[in-house]
């Protein structure tokens, strides 16, 4: 793992809907001031790790909207602001329209609230493509660019079509929905999102839900395929992982006494007496759950009497567009609420519900945080939710209980918080209760073990583990880069061929000397190809191999009357022109009694699946299966496998395209091709394979010949060639024709 003062970027570029800083008159002088925030003083603390250019350029920067102004205030010498400009009839539609009234609900499953409207969908284009403008303005050689959420999905494909490549990564702030939702989207909306996503090498959720509902619609809308985190596309690949995000621990663990936050927990004690404090704070939105908290703490005011005037609950709603109908209507029955629980509770001397539509100093909600007995976050939905963690952050001297929503991102880490189903008002009313009554000691435990947990990954080690596995991506991008066979190339085989005498062929044959097919008795060797491999065979400077996994029956079917030495099952047997089979040596079969009854379990349990019983192997072919089932039993599969293997660790698997193939260790296509080439001193070999058994092969010729791959995947070839179709003009030099 790279540390980040190790990176291989020069430059980090953050493309956010905002900017980091706002601009605010000070004594007569415009400044700008730093917005509240984890992952902008993540971030910017990362400038400060960073290696310093050498020129003492910045190495943040940080494009977004915000005052025009920002572009010529320096706010620090690491850091560089670019404001985007866009117009305000844009804005309107694209931010209050797409983001906020289509992405905004459908991510957060509320279907009822979600607009579709093309011309908010056309307003976002135009608006991701302004911030596209900018970013090329800025982009440099080098630059690692992380675009934030769901304001900005278009843009890492703009950016990936115009710099095929870049280093990009990309962060959802929101919940990823399950395709059943996503698929609400108009199929053309869709496609664009998720190919704008996946326009980055790493796409980051908060938790592992999220990546698997995005892998699939990715699967299901574009048709991508991918392996675990994986997504192939055409040329590259794409990983989608979770990264729960974290908070600045010790900033919050650290607030809890100074003289600020001390004087705001005087007045407060002073207030609340001997009375427990129940805390909420969440911004003005339908998905933060608040009414149902609301009904939530009026049944447990019901429920459990013994806490009339002992109990107080401070209820902070953060103004959010209330100049928007549905917002005004929400606050609008919250006060409602409010008041009629007060006014059936409230005493001279008690009052139940203390609500403030406002925000807090950071002092006073620390010294909330610190105070409270119960901290109760109860969305509907959340990606994450921060102010569960800041309150968990905030307990020392005494500890107080976390009541959590199941539905935020948070509650997978923070399972020692009680969690509830906030739509159920009896279960969170009972939370409550059991909160209050908690023993000292069971509290303590529950929220040490959460503490350190999030100091362990505060927002710091969040931002490195995503870079970290950027760089990583990076590596593989560098083993993936293809090296496709051009015509320079192809004259120096050419010229190589015709000056020597003692030439060795190695072709594979499925997806090499014919396309993959969906039912494999089907891919039969074309008569165009057999008459030029059986040109090149009957040179006598010139040894083919055909060098397969298929049987040695097939095999002799293709190839009855060309004069090739036949391979098959992976090297297992081989059979010289005019000789019969024979096997590269005497292999102990026992294992494969054990391994059938598995197999036939897995073609009960996946229709359309199938056993192929070879003479030393086993393969399980699922081309033919539903592919989402197949996904699933195969993730099976591999553990059942894996607990068979470790009694037998002369076997190894093989996962193919669509098929997974379990045999011996003794013997493979590089095993078999060493053994042939040292029969000889042959002084041109050409290998070409189009799969991972191959790359075997690959690295058994290594520098002693030509190696070619078909496709561009990772390879041990020197060269790749993009398909299939293009192995004829490669075995034509080899022909007078
Ligand atoms: C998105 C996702 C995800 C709130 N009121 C006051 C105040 N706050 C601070 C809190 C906290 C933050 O605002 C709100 O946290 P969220 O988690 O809701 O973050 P958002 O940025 O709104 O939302 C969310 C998050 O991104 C991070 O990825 O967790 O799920 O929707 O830090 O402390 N701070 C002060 N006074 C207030 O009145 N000082």
């Amino acid at each position: 793992m790279k540390t980040i003062d190790n990176l291989d970027f020069k430059r980090i570029i953050i493309v956010a809907y905002r900017l980091p800083f706002s601009l605010v008159k000070k004594k007569g002088e415009y400044q700008a001031v730093q917005n509240a925030g984890g992952l902008v003083s993540a971030i910017l603390s990362l400038s400060q790790k960073m290696k310093p250019s050498d020129d003492g350029s910045a190495k943040i920067v940080w494009i977004g909207t915000g005052d025009q102004r920002l572009e010529n205030i320096s706010v620090s010498a690491a850091v560089e602001l670019h404001p985007v400009d866009i117009p305000k009839k844009v804005n309107d539609k694209y931010y209050a329209g797409f983001c906020n009234d289509t992405i905004w609900p459908l991510f957060h499953y509320f279907v009822s609230g979600t607009v579709f409207d093309n011309s908010y969908f056309d307003a976002y284009v135009t608006a991701n493509e302004l911030f596209f403008q900018k970013v090329k303005e800025i982009l440099k050689p080098g630059d690692f660019v992380w675009v934030h959420d769901y304001q900005l999905f278009l843009l890492p494909g703009l950016i990936r079509k115009a710099y095929p490549d870049s280093d990009m990564g990309f962060f959802l702030h929101i919940p990823f929905p399950s395709f059943e939702m996503f698929r609400l989207l108009p199929r053309k909306w869709r496609e664009a999102i998720l190919t704008g996503i996946t326009g980055a090498d790493v796409v980051g959720f908060h938790i592992n839900d999220y990546t698997q509902y995005f892998i699939k619609s990715v699967k299901r809308t574009l048709g991508y395929s991918y392996d675990r985190n994986f997504i192939s596309i055409n040329y590259r690949i794409c990983k989608a992982d979770a990264f729960p995000i974290g908070i600045d621990f010790n900033k919050f663990h650290e607030a809890c006494f100074t003289p600020k936050t001390n004087n705001s927990k005087k007045k407060i004690k002073k207030y609340l007496g001997d009375k427990k404090l129940i805390f909420s704070v969440d911004r003005l939105d339908y998905t933060k759950g608040l009414l149902v908290r609301l009904q939530a703490y009026e049944r447990f005011l019901e429920l459990f009497p013994e806490w009339h005037y002992k109990v107080v609950f401070n209820m902070v709603v953060v103004p959010s567009r209330d100049m928007i109908r549905e917002y005004r209507e929400l606050k609008k029955e919250i006060e409602a609420t409010t008041g009629r629980i007060n006014g059936k509770y409230s005493t001279l001397d008690w009052r139940p519900l203390i609500y403030q539509y406002r925000s807090i100093p950071f002092h006073e909600m620390i010294a909330i945080y610190n105070l409270s007995d119960v901290g109760l976050i109860t969305p509907l939905r959340d990606g994450m939710n921060l102010v569960a963690k800041e309150y968990i952050a905030c307990q020392q001297g005494r500890y107080g209980m976390l009541v959590l929503s199941e539905m935020t991102g948070a509650a997978t880490e923070l399972n020692e918080a009680i969690i509830i189903n906030p739509t159920d008002v009896e279960e969170t009313a009972d939370a409550l209760n059991k909160a209050l009554i908690m023993p000292e000691e069971e509290k303590e435990k529950r929220v040490l073990k959460m503490q350190n947990r999030l100091r362990r990954y505060d927002v710091f080690t969040w931002t490195k583990d995503f870079l970290n596995q950027v760089n990583e991506v990076k590596e593989e991008k560098r083993k993936l880069k293809v090296n496709y066979l051009n015509n320079d190339t192809l004259a120096k085989i050419r010229d190589k061929y015709q000056k020597t005498s003692k030439r060795l062929f190695l072709i594979d044959y499925d997806g090499t000397l014919t396309p993959i097919v969906s039912i494999p008795e089907m891919a039969l060797l074309n008569e165009e190809t057999g008459e030029i491999l059986r040109k090149i065979a009957s040179d006598p400077f010139n040894k083919l191999v055909i060098i397969s996994g298929r049987s040695g029956e097939f095999l002799e079917t293709q190839f009855r009357d060309i004069d090739a030495t036949l391979v098959a099952e992976h090297g297992y047997l081989f059979r010289n022109p005019g000789k019969e089979w024979e096997q590269l040596q005497d292999i102990d079969l026992s294992w494969k009694s054990k391994f059938i009854p598995l197999l036939e379990d897995y073609v009960d349990r996946c229709s359309g699946s199938m056993i192929e019983d070879k003479h030393a192997s086993l393969v399980w072919h699922y081309r033919n299966a539903d592919e989402d089932i197949a996904q699933l039993r195969i993730n099976e599969l591999r553990d059942d496998i894996s607990e068979l293997l470790k009694n037998d660790p002369r076997l190894q698997v093989l996962e193919g395209d669509k098929v997974v193939e379990i045999k011996s260790l003794l013997y493979d296509k590089g095993i078999m091709a060493n053994r042939i080439i040292s029969e000889d001193n042959y002084d041109f070999i050409i290998a070409i394979g189009d799969d991972r058994t191959d790359e075997d092969l690959f690295k058994a010729v290594a520098d002693r010949g030509f190696t070619i791959k078909i496709g561009c995947k990772p390879t041990h070839a020197s060269f790749n060639l993009k398909d299939q179709s293009q192995i004829l003009g490669i075995l034509r030099l080899f022909t007078n024709s």
